[in-house]
């Protein structure tokens, strides 16, 4: 298959852009057959936008603070999205919450991955919230996006140990390793037409996926 074929996805950041680079080496390396048509921002300079730019993707930046309210943004970024024929959209750290002026159009093919182990902690400062709680473990979940905020049906879900002495910023760092490693995955199963939302549950196979969606290890 030569790359023109190849799925479509569109990657949305706000910031650094690691899961975005992880994005980029998966579909470089062949471990995801897509190509990477798109990077929308929402913020001006940010680093993720430079890891694009040197990949050579095409690059935009919606800035959310220029438009009168989150529909007019949402339809800018599905104008967006439209333009370039997009197949799959993948939050990376996207840090805007999406009305259903976006996520109906792509329902079923809008990806989030989330820093906790959902039920747990949706929303922000998931990794602050997990210390304070004195929980043992953390983690990451990819989800098909819904528009219950972090609520729609998780697809994989990866745990790391609490270790003595973390911070939020080191746990997110043991946690964005894992993250890295199980959103590529997801959306390879997505491409390889293996992973659906089906009501309101995802299935992989045909298999409804159990309510955490698979327990990554590993091994
Ligand atoms: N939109 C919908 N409808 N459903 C989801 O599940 C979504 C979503 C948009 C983004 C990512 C999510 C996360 O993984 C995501 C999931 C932003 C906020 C937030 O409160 C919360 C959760 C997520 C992303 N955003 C503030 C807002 O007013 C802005 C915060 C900021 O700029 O720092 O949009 O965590
Ligand atoms: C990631 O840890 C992701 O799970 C989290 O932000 C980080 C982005 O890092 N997402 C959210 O908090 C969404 N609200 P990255 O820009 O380096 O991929």
């Amino acid at each position: 298959m030569s790359t023109t074929e190849q799925p479509r996805l569109a990657v949305l950041i706000s910031g650094r852009g690691s899961n975005l680079q992880a994005f980029i080496d998966a579909c470089a390396s062949g471990a995801l057959p897509a190509q990477i048509s798109l990077v929308i921002s929402n913020n001006p300079d940010v680093a993720g936008l430079q890891r694009a730019e040197r990949a050579g993707i095409p690059t935009t930046c919606i800035n959310h603070r220029n438009y009168d309210s989150r529909e007019a943004f949402d339809a800018a970024l599905v104008n967006e999205l439209h333009a370039h024929d997009v197949d799959l959209v993948i939050l990376a750290g996207f840090m805007r919450i999406l009305t259903p002026v976006l996520i109906e159009p792509y329902l079923g093919r809008l990806l989030n991955i989330h820093p906790s182990l959902l039920p747990k902690y949706p929303g922000l400062n998931t990794h602050q919230r997990a210390l304070d709680a004195g929980d043992n473990e953390a983690g990451a979940t990819v989800h098909f996006v819904t528009p219950e905020l972090d609520g729609g049906p998780p697809i994989v879900q990866a745990r790391v140990p609490v270790q003595p002495g973390d911070s939020a910023d080191s746990l997110a760092a043991r946690v964005a390793e894992q993250e890295h490693i199980i959103y590529p995955l997801a959306a390879r199963w997505f491409v390889e037409g293996r992973l659906l939302l089906s009501g309101h549950r995802a299935t992989l196979d045909d298999t409804p996926l159990p309510p955490t969606g698979v327990q990554y290890s590993p091994e």
